[in-house]
């Protein structure tokens, strides 16, 4: 059987196919702030997107992800806690059956509607695959949801979704620049940790976003109507797709940020 997020593949059986599941830098984690400590020696992020990148949007059967051409230097990620460029491979979320969970970091055991993953990989080495198993091999850059107003740019990707509905699927989508759902702030949290899936890899700098984005509930409802399941198996819709936060293991936490 494969992975997934059901009682009888989910997060909790990982670790039988996985056992790098219970290793020292796995993710997520519940973020302290009151036990982060502030690094002044951490950068502020340099993001620099192309939206001419911007390629597709899958529905991979476990989130739907928006994919970017990622042959060149053109929609990078540099500084911040990191050494060297970083390229942009694909951006995707995680959510809840309902508004009350669906982060896969949590704030002080706080969880958040929902969270944004965008994926870079470290150009030092040739390819994502290559990256995706050394300890500084990608950079994930975690931001929350929470709810309130309509966001406008995620919109755009949410129109897509009738084309997109089963494991599978995709669709060109293109001219899309992923620096629109930043938050105004890009405070930051970091630490060393892992793949949120599996192959769990613990090749991940996470940079979580101090400041959320807005969405609104009626868009929340559209990622739920997204499937796991392929055209023509039992319909089963895309929720609760998020790993709950990993022990610490002694990881130090720091924050960008006072
Ligand atoms: N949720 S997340 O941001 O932590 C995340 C980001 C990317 C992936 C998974 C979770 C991802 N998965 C695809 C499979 C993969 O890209 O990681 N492939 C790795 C190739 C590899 C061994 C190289 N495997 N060596
Ligand atoms: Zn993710």
């Amino acid at each position: 059987m494969s992975w997934g997020y059901a009682a009888n593949n989910g997060p909790d059986k990982w670790a039988a196919n996985f056992p790098i599941a219970d290793g020292p830098r796995q993710s997520p984690i519940d973020i302290v702030p009151g036990e982060a400590s502030f690094d002044g020696a951490l950068k502020p992020l340099a993001l620099q997107y192309d939206p001419s990148t911007c390629m597709d949007i899958l529905n991979n059967g476990h989130s739907f992800q928006v994919t970017f051409a990622d042959d060149a230097d053109r929609s990078t990620l540099k500084d911040g806690p990191i050494t060297g460029t970083y390229r942009l491979k694909q951006f995707h979320f995680h959510w809840g059956a309902s508004d009350d969970k669906g982060s896969e970091h949590t704030v002080a055991g706080t969880k958040y509607p929902s969270e944004l993953h965008l994926v870079h990989w470290n150009t030092k080495y040739p390819s994502f695959g290559e990256a995706a198993d050394k300890p500084d091999g990608l950079a994930v850059v975690g931001v929350f949801l929470k709810i309130g107003d309509q966001n406008a740019n995620l919109q755009k990707v949410l129109d897509n979704f009738e084309a997109i509905k089963s494991k599978g699927k995709q669709t060109s989508f293109a001219n899309f620049d992923p620096a629109t759902l930043l938050p105004a702030s890009l405070d930051y949290w970091t630490y060393d940790g892992s793949l949120t899936t599996p192959p769990l890899l613990e090749s991940v700098t996470w940079i979580v976003c101090k400041e959320s984005i807005s969405v609104s509930s009626a868009q929340m409802a559209k990622f739920r109507s997204l499937l796991f399941s392929a055209e023509g198996e039992t319909v089963c819709c895309m929720e609760d797709n998020y790993r709950p936060p990993q022990p610490l293991k002694g990881r130090n936490v720091r924050a960008s940020f006072k």
